[in-house]
C-alpha cells in the first residue's frame, strides 16, 4: 500500500477531490500553509493499492494548475546609511507538489 500526499493550492481542492471521489478514491484534507510564501493551502492524503497510484497522480495532474505569484522579498541585512528597495520577483506555485511513501501497516478499527 502507498500513501500519495499532494499539496495543492486550495482553488483546485475541490476539483482533485471530486474527481477522485468520483473515481472511489478515499481521502483525507487537511488545511495546511507553505512556509514560503504563508498562504493557506490543502495537503490531501490519499491511501491506495500500489497499482492506484498512477491513476490519483494523473488525477492531480489534470486538475491542477500553476500558477504565477507575485512575492515582497525579505529585507536582506544591510549596513547603516543603506537602504532597501524591495522589488517584487514572481514565482511560480503548483500545480502541486506530491510525495509517494510506502504504508508499513494499515488498520481500520471498528
Ligand atoms: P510555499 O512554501 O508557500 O511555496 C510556494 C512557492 O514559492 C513554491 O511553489 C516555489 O515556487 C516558491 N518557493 C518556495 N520556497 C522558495 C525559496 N526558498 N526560494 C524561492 N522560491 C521558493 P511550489 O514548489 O509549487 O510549492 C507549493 C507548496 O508546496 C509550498 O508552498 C509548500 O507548502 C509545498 N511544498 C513544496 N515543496 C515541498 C517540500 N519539499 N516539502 C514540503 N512541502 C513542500
Amino acid at each position: 500500500m502507498r500513501l500519495v500526499v499532494a499539496i495543492l493550492q486550495a482553488k483546485d481542492a475541490e476539483g482533485v477531490l471530486r474527481a477522485l471521489s468520483e473515481r472511489g478514491f478515499q481521502t483525507t484534507q487537511i488545511n495546511s500553509a507553505g512556509g514560503f510564501l504563508r498562504e493557506s493551502n490543502v495537503t490531501l492524503l490519499v491511501g491506495v493499492q500500489e497499482g492506484y497510484v498512477a491513476d490519483v497522480t494523473r488525477i492531480v495532474r489534470q486538475t491542477c494548475q500553476a500558477r504565477t505569484r507575485l512575492v515582497n522579498p525579505l529585507m536582506p541585512l544591510v549596513e547603516p546609511a543603506e537602504f532597501f528597495v524591495p522589488n517584487p520577483v514572481e514565482v511560480q506555485v503548483g500545480g502541486a507538489t506530491v510525495f509517494v511513501i510506502g504504508v508499513e501497516r494499515y488498520e481500520r478499527v471498528a
